[in-house]
This record gives C-alpha cells, sequence and structure tokens, in this order.
C-alpha cells in the first residue's frame, strides 16, 4: 500500500472546497493519465513489485529523537497490508532479500552511509510457520552487529508479553546505533477506501476529520535505527535518506540478471505513485536517487495538477512548479538544500531542533512547524494531506484546503524508540466485525 506509500495513490484525494461546504473526492485511477484500476490495487504502486510484497517498501520517516535530540531515528517499513491473522505462515522478512536503509551526506545521491540487513528463518514448530527471525547488519560493507526480531502478534498464547518482547529485540550494534527489526502496526493512515470509491462523499471529508483509515488494524515489517549525529552531521546540517531492497539473480523482462537487482526504493512519500506515470514506475524503482535527473520533468509539470484542475477547476499551475522540484528532489532553500544533484531523498536538516509537543502540527512545514515533513519525516505527520495541498501549489500562494479526512494514525505511538505501536494481535482479529 503505499504511498509509496500506502496506497498507492495515484489515487486520490479528497477535496474539501474552500468555501468548506462541499466536499468531493476524486480518483485518478479512472482519468487519462493515472494507472488503470487494473494495474494499480490499493496495495501497490507499480506493477513488478506489487508481485512481490516482501520486497515492498512501504513508508520512510527520519526525525531528530524528541526523547533524544542527538540522535536521529530512520524507520523504513516493508510489507504492505500485513494482516496480523494471516497463519500459519504468518508475514516476515524475505530471506532471500538484502534490506537497505542509505544516508547522502554531499548531496550527489549517491550513498555515504549504508546499513544493510539479512534474515534467516529456523523452521517454526508443529504446522506453524516461525515468525522470529535472526539477522545481519553491516554499515559500508563491514559487519556491524546480529539480532533477532520478537515473534509477530499472533495472540496472547504464543506471546503473553508483547511489549516485553520487543524491548527484548533492541539492540545496540558495534557503531553505536540503535536497531530494531519486525512487525509493527502500519503507521501509515488514509482513507482509501473512499478514495478509490471515486467520489469520496464521507461526510466532513477534506482536511477536516471523518476519514476512514484504511490501515487501521494492519502491520508492516519495519527497520529502525537510531544513529548518533554527531556520525553523520556536515557543515550544511543537511543529509538525505532513502530505502532500498534488492533481489538476487531475478529475470527482469523475461532476461536472467546475475547478481543483486535493486527492485524497490522510498526516498520521499507517495512520489512513485503521485509524480512518476505508470509506464515508468517500475523503471524508477530500479534506479537510485543519482539518477532521478531523468524524471525531473514529471515533478515540474506534474500529472496531478493537471487531474485536480480537469476535474476540480481548481485553477492549480501545472507547469513550472520548480516549488516541488526543490521540496522532493534539492531541499527547501536555505532549510535542506543539497545542491543541484536532483534526486529523490527523504532530506533533513539536523540542526533544526525537535519540535515542542504544544507546537506540533500533522501539516509539518505548511503548517509553521519546521521539525517536519518536508524536513525530515515524522509518524505523525500527515503527508497526503501536505502533498495534496503542495501539488495545489501551497508554496506559490495558493492555499486550497485538501485532505483525505485522516488525520492521525489509529494507535498512538510511543515515547520510545522504535516509537511505532505493537500490531494488532492475529487473535483480536480487529478487521472481522462480526
Ligand atoms: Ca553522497
Ligand atoms: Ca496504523
Ligand atoms: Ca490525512
Amino acid at each position: 500500500m503505499r504511498r509509496k506509500t500506502a496506497f498507492s495513490t495515484k489515487a486520490a484525494v479528497a477535496l474539501l472546497g474552500a468555501a468548506g461546504a462541499l466536499t468531493l473526492g476524486l480518483s485518478l485511477a479512472l482519468t487519462g493519465p493515472g494507472p488503470s484500476p487494473s494495474t494499480a490495487s490499493s496495495h501497490r504502486e507499480a506493477p513488478l513489485i506489487s508481485e512481490d510484497p516482501t520486497a515492498d517498501n512501504t513508508d520512510l520517516y527520519a526525525f531528530r529523537s524528541p526523547d533524544k535530540p542527538d540522535t536521529l531515528t530512520l524507520i523504513s517499513n516493508w510489507i504492505p497490508g500485513e494482516d496480523p491473522a494471516a497463519g500459519p505462515n504468518y508475514y516476515t522478512f524475505s530471506n532471500t532479500a538484502r534490506y537497505n536503509i542509505f544516508i547522502d551526506r554531499n548531496g550527489d545521491g549517491r550513498p555515504d552511509v549504508t546499513w544493510r540487513f539479512r534474515f534467516k528463518t529456523a523452521t517454526g514448530p508443529f504446522f506453524l510457520g516461525n515468525t522470529v527471525q535472526t539477522y545481519t547488519v553491516t554499515r559500508n560493507g563491514k559487519l556491524v552487529g546480529t539480532g533477532t526480531t520478537p515473534p509477530n502478534n499472533i495472540g496472547p498464547r504464543q506471546v503473553p508479553d508483547y511489549a516485553g518482547a520487543v524491548s527484548k529485540a533492541i539492540n545496540v550494534l558495534s557503531d553505536g546505533t540503535t536497531v530494531f527489526a519486525g512487525q509493527r502496526d502500519d503507521p501509515f493512515f488514509g482513507d482509501v477506501g473512499a478514495i478509490f470509491d471515486l467520489v469520496a462523499f464521507r461526510k466532513g471529508t477534506g482536511s477536516e476529520g471523518g476519514g476512514k483509515d484504511f490501515l487501521s488494524g494492519y502491520a508492516v515489517h519495519t527497520i529502525a535505527l537510531q544513529v548518533p549525529i554527531s556520525q553523520i552531521d556536515t557543515e550544511k546540517h543537511t543529509v538525505g535518506v532513502w530505502s532500498s531492497t534488492d533481489r538476487l539473480n531475478i529475470a527482469v523482462k523475461g532476461k536472467l540478471r546475475k547478481g543483486w537487482t535493486q527492485v524497490s526504493r522510498l526516498g520521499n512519500p507517495l512520489v512513485n505513485e503521485v509524480i512518476i506515470p505508470t509506464g515508468l514506475k517500475d523503471a524508477w524503482n530500479a534506479t537510485t536517487p543519482a539518477q532521478d535527473a531523468r524524471f525531473e520533468k514529471y515533478y515540474t509539470t506534474p500529472i496531478l495538477a493537471a487531474v485536480m484542475n480537469k476535474l476540480y477547476k481548481l485553477g492549480v499551475p501545472e507547469t513550472g512548479r520548480d516549488d516541488l522540484k526543490a521540496v522532493l528532489l534539492t531541499g527547501i532553500p536555505d532549510v535542506t538544500f543539497t545542491g543541484a544533484t536532483p534526486a529523490d531523498e527523504l532530506r533533513i536538516n539536523l540542526s533544526i531542533p525537535v519540535t515542542a509537543a504544544e507546537k506540533i502540527s500533522r501539516l509539518g512545514v505548511l503548517g509553521g512547524d519546521n521539525g517536519g515533513f518536508p524536513n525530515g519525516r515524522r509518524l505523525a505527520d500527515d503527508v497526503i494531506d501536505i502533498e495534496e495541498q503542495a501539488v495545489a501549489g501551497f508554496l506559490k500562494g495558493k492555499k486550497v484546503p485538501l485532505g483525505d479526512g485522516v488525520d492521525a494514525n489509529d494507535k498512538a505511538f510511543t515515547a520510545s524508540f522504535p516509537y511505532l505501536a505493537d500490531p494488532e494481535s492475529g487473535f483480536a482479529n480487529t478487521k472481522a466485525t462480526k
């Protein structure tokens, strides 16, 4: 689902008319330039990766840790739409993939720090799949530690103390980085159900609540890192982050490729869904940020802007969108700018302090809160609303209160690493209505 994001949004925008009286939704899925419903469901943002969910990045977060502001927390999630009750072979990381998290410190779109994870699963008991996995972590090719995931939250008989199992799974690598890997509640939130019903007429939808969180009750697999800022800081203080997944010896367009091939990547949320045309989505997943110049025109002439105008006559600027290029490819001037090289990275200025709790805006920089997206991304940042409003021209002075009506995650985040909520238990089966 995702966003790379949660739902492939190509989707979806719920609009609240400027006057506040009329609520509308729209689905790009049924319009000319967007993907067709058959090639993109609510859980997959590009045709190829939709067939390989364990390699599918869903969301990436980067923020100064509120309880330890001298560290940067990086959270990368994989495997969209995990139903915690889906046994007996429950969701786990793939044992045949490489999971990567990158930091670019000099703005060239190439990694300067790379953490790489490989997982192993022992055979499970009885007829059940084993959800406890061991893993190795390398940093720039050198082994920096090993770890064990907690089990998935299958139910109280298998895992009586889930929070305790999670605490035990947190450990510190030899490079000083704190690490956690395992199942968590999906922190992404959005009203995908209404969006894909074409016309989202839920009462109050828009940027004023009233939406239904499609991702409620679903889990993801998380890799979380907490890195001392002193290790990665730079003169300009801004670094760029992205994550990716590689597969070994796979066929690409019917041809066997020897060695590792990147099959998924994620920097800023929703880029592959909203910005990249359907025919190029698989190619985008296979390229690196250093190669993003080839996609620049889709940022400066966004398809979504044209669709907003076609359906709702909003007068959104359709061309010359240097504002979107800055936010997503080179950084915001004087805040997260990293140079002329266009690269889809989640940029964060490490000198900007953690926002005080009472001043946090879910709209981040658009809400006057520079501690949030697109200066990094916090778990509670409402990136659907932010990106819809940004595409509509917020940074060019055209402020339309767009949103999907879901303003927060279904579960509260925790106050310490890894911050994500426990997944619902499979036994609780929260999505069943009877
Ligand atoms: Ca670099
Ligand atoms: Ca959730
Ligand atoms: Ca929202």
